[in-house]
């Protein structure tokens, strides 16, 4: 079984992290686009479903939602598939927001910094409550603080010291813009435009942050009013989604390095006069099927690729700053 990535959600207290989870998995659980979601442990299952079931089903009232998350975070482990054969592995850790801006030494600070170095990809949370108007040059800044971009950005600092990300070989970040039934009525173009105001360090050239602006909501009617508004989570898969994407990328990249490795050796096995060729037989034999089998790898990875390439094709997405879309 192949390692699972892991992908770390950073969003202050409130900003709608175990939300996410939560209506991640439950739209996913069933399937969707004959993608699903399972957890590697059952009894994360049972955990999710109950909290799941209380949001949807409980009485109405304040009651429904999920509490703040405490100081024990939970690390969930899932598996990501597609009619129902694993494509990819994943682990994700739920934690209290308030870690994000706590002193090193809080147990669940170390939890998060350790989680988020070691990620394939992250989210950015910022919740739609704070996107109601237009906001203005000294606004921005505010809600800017009040989203936690300021701590987002110091962790990510960190992050960037591990990845070294560049326009070859960027790193995927997804802004998730949370509750976006709170700022529905807005004009789009302007929302992702105060949204590239915010986070502006993810859109400067050659910066290497492959940036993804995505709206999701547990519901439109939550807008009206989040106790009694029907659950009816949109859009929660994506990120998701792009995320895979780039794990494939990830594998992708060490497995055409490892052909190259590989035809370089073969090359030179096969440059030797006809003793050395002949010594060398079964050397190459060996070389020449192990590099058949990457071939093969190197096929499957692109065909799952462009197969989740699909699902994005109508997303927002920026290398260092510059619109693009997705190839493989
Ligand atoms: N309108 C609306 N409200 C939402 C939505 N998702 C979450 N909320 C509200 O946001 C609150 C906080 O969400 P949580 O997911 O608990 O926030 P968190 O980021 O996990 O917070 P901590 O655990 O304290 O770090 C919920 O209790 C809901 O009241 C949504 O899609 N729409
Ligand atoms: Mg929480």
């Amino acid at each position: 079984m192949k390692q699972n990535i892991k992908i770390t959600m950073l969003g202050t207290t409130g900003a709608g992290k175990t939300c996410y989870i939560l209506g991640l998995y439950s739209t996913m659980q069933l399937g969707l686009e004959g993608f699903s979601l399972s957890c590697q442990d059952m009894d994360d299952d049972l955990r999710l479903t109950e909290q799941w079931e209380q949001l949807v089903f409980a009485e109405e009232g304040e009651d429904r939602w999920p509490s703040a998350t405490g100081n024990e975070p939970h690390n969930y482990a899932f598996d990501f598939s597609y009619g129902l054969k694993p494509m990819m592995g994943f682990e994700w850790l739920d934690y209290r927001g308030g870690a994000m801006s706590d002193l090193s030494t809080e147990s669940d600070v170390n939890t998060l910094r350790t989680h988020l170095v070691e990620s394939s990809c992250v989210f950015l949370c910022i919740s739609g409550e704070l996107l109601k108007q237009k906001l203005t040059e000294s606004q921005l800044n505010i809600i800017a603080r009040r989203a936690g971009v300021t701590r987002m950005i110091s962790y990510l600092a960190e992050l960037a010291k591990a990845k070294q990300p560049t326009n070859e070989n960027p790193y995927p970040v997804v802004i998730t813009i949370t509750k976006y039934d709170q700022c529905f009525q807005r004009n789009k173009d302007e929302i992702l435009e105060d949204i590239k105001n915010i986070f502006r360090i993810f859109f400067q050239p050659n910066s290497g942050w492959l940036t993804m602006i995505c709206p999701v909501s547990l519901g439109k009617e939550l807008a009206e009013n989040k106790n009694t508004g029907q659950i009816e989570p949109k859009n929660m898969h994506l990120p998701l989604v792009f995320a895979i994407y780039f794990g494939y990328s990830n594998e992708l990249r060490q497995q055409e390095n490892r052909a190259k490795r590989k035809k370089d050796d073969l090359e030179i096995l096969r440059g030797g006069n006809f003793l050395e060729r002949w010594m060398n037989t079964e050397q190459i034999k060996s070389l020449e099927n192990s590099l058949n089998n990457n071939q093969e790898q190197i096929e499957e990875l692109k065909k799952r690729m462009r197969f989740l390439r699909q699902q994005l094709t109508n997303a927002n997405l920026y290398l260092s700053g510059t619109e693009m879309q997705l190839d493989v």
